[in-house]
């Protein structure tokens, strides 16, 4: 049977669906993948001229499967909609429908609820052989105006026995430049996104791990890992095939969290045999010097570590247990490693935060040995989330736009407009994004900053805001220049070259 698999991700490498495909394959089904990014924005819809195209690359499919997060929801529902004139079978899949079922089952007659290897498959077979598709696991199916709503199937336990996903490029479609063509190695750009294992047992409020959680509650362990050697092997394969590959970003939610002797093996058999770098994420909680001195001799150069808010904040509001001291811990073990660049993770612009939390935070930040680089994310309320919830519940999300679920989590200064909470600390939190070493804190030089955050001035900002307003104006027409000329200038005329040194000041300082 033809299927057609499309990601609408801004970066096409959606491990989810390049997997569904493999299994696929491996059950003698011909899959055509094809992946439609737009990088500068989630929201931006596809022109006519792409709709004809994928419409064309469609037609003779026997079942097309659309693949969204919530950002690019917008863009999932176009094509859906735009491809129901060819009345094939159409199956809305990944977190968002997972999530929002209720929502997606308006736009599509299908619409898959959690991991998507199993279920897809079960429900390809079934059309192929013309049978009753109305009890698949995993399935909302609307037929006429009956929905059956068909429950989740237990987890895989085993995700060793999931083929790898399927970067055999050659059969994949890219859009560029408007047109829809051949996949290249080049549009790796050079790393992949990767996922060693699946889950995470925390379930911060903001997270869909929150919500996953729950729903798989009695459906097996969420938390699962692959094992290092099929993680090795998956690796070495794709660099045999793709030459280009000069990083592999690992994006398991927190890489640190598996036991030590797992990322003993796996930091052993890497350093063996890949040989090139690779990055993850990690949780102060679980940074050990042991992990971090494997990952380091192994060849990891970056990490990422996710502190989020205030040791307030992060007990209360975001259900994560986290002390100031395991950050200073963890950090302080990092700090001991040069070779790695650490990008620190926060979350603010958070209804819930009062100037006090932020003031904490910032101060947590002050006090995290340099260099490093701080990644300020604003608050974005993702429905189905325990936040989002709570917000509802307590009034602070009355319509859909207070939720921020149409902003990106860097527009810092339209954050600020919309939540109208202590906006001075939080467009300096935002300022404060950036590299940051024994002089300067992003934009601010830290002796700046300091004055920037005595009591006297925090309460007068607090009580008249037209400076910070007027501030976070040219803050936006700043982020507006680099968006739309700086950054087209940096990736479609600057020499690779000049692009490398630029990168590696601007990541590395
Ligand atoms: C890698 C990653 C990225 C990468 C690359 C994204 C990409 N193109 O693949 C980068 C860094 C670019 C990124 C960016 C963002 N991300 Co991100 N990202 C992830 C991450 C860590 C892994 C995604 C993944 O591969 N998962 C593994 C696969 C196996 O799971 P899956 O994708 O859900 O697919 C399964 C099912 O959903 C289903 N399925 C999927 N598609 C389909 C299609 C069909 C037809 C069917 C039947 C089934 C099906 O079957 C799959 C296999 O079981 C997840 C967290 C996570 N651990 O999943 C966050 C996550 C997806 N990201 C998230 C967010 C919010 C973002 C951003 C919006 C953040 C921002 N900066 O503003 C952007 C938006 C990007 C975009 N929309 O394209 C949220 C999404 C929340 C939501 N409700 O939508 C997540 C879930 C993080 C979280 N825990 O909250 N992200």
């Amino acid at each position: 049977m033809k299927i057609t698999l499309i990601s609408v991700s801004v970066t096409p490498s959606d491990q989810g669906i390049r997997t569904m495909s493999s299994l696929l394959k491996k059950h003698n089904h011909k899959v055509q993948l094809i992946f439609l990014p737009y990088t500068e924005n989630y929201k931006k819809l596809y022109k006519k001229s792409v709709l004809k195209q994928l419409l064309k690359k469609c037609r003779d499919s026997k079942i097309i499967g659309v693949s969204a997060y919530a950002s690019t929801a917008p863009r999932a529902e176009q094509i859906i909609k735009y491809l129901k004139r060819l009345e094939i079978p159409i199956v809305y899949g990944g977190i968002h429908a997972t999530i929002s079922p209720k929502e997606c089952i308006k736009h599509c007659n299908l619409v898959c609820v959690g991991e998507g290897e199993d279920a897809f498959l079960e429900l390809v077979e079934k059309l192929e052989k013309k049978e009753d598709i109305s009890n698949v696991k995993n399935f909302w199916i609307r037929y006429k105006d009956v929905i059956f709503k068909n429950p989740p199937r237990p987890l895989r336990e085993n995700l060793d026995e999931l083929p790898f996903a399927d970067y055999d490029i050659e059969n994949h479609y890219i859009l560029e430049g408007g047109q829809i063509i051949r996949f290249q190695q080049r549009h790796l750009g050079g790393y992949i996104f990767f996922l060693t294992g699946r889950g995470c047992p925390y379930g911060c409020s903001y997270c869909s791990n929150n919500y996953l959680n729950q729903m798989y509650k009695n459906l097996g362990r969420t938390l699962r890992w692959h094992s290092p050697s099929y993680i090795i092997e998956n690796i070495l394969y794709l660099r045999k095939r793709y030459s280009s590959l000069k990083v592999f970003d690992i994006r398991d939610d927190t890489f640190s969290l598996r036991p030590i002797n797992q990322i003993e093996e796996f930091c052993k058999l890497y350093k063996e045999k890949v040989k090139i770098r690779f990055k993850c994420l990690a949780d102060p909680k679980t940074v050990t010097e042991e992990k971090i001195r494997l990952l380091n001799d192994a060849g990891c150069t970056d990490i990422i570590i996710g502190i989020q808010g205030s040791e307030r904040v992060n007990k209360e509001i975001y259900l994560r247990n986290q002390s100031d001291e395991d950050v200073k811990r963890a950090a302080s073990i990092l700090h001991k490693f040069p070779k790695i660049a650490v990008m620190y993770d926060v979350i603010t612009c958070n209804p819930y935060e009062t100037n006090q939390d932020i003031l904490n935070l910032i101060n947590l930040i002050r006090e995290l040995p340099s260099p490093f680089y701080l990644s300020v994310n604003n608050l974005v309320f993702f429905t189905g989330t325990y936040l989002y919830q709570k917000a509802k519940t307590d009034g602070v999300i009355k319509k859909e736009k207070d939720s921020a679920s149409t902003l990106n989590y860097w527009d810092r200064f339209k954050h600020i407009k919309l939540k109208k909470k202590n906006e001075y600390l939080v467009l300096i939190l935002n300022l404060m994004r950036g590299t940051v070493t024994r002089r300067r804190i992003g934009l601010i030089p830290r002796f700046i900053l300091k004055r920037l955050l005595t009591e006297k001035r925090i309460k007068f900002h607090s009580k008249f805001k037209l400076l910070t307003y007027l501030i976070g104006y040219l803050v936006q027409l700043f982020d507006l220049i680099r968006e739309h000329i700086l950054k087209p200038i940096y990736r479609n005329l600057l020499p690779v070259h000049v692009k490398v040194w630029y990168d590696k000041i601007r990541y590395r300082a």
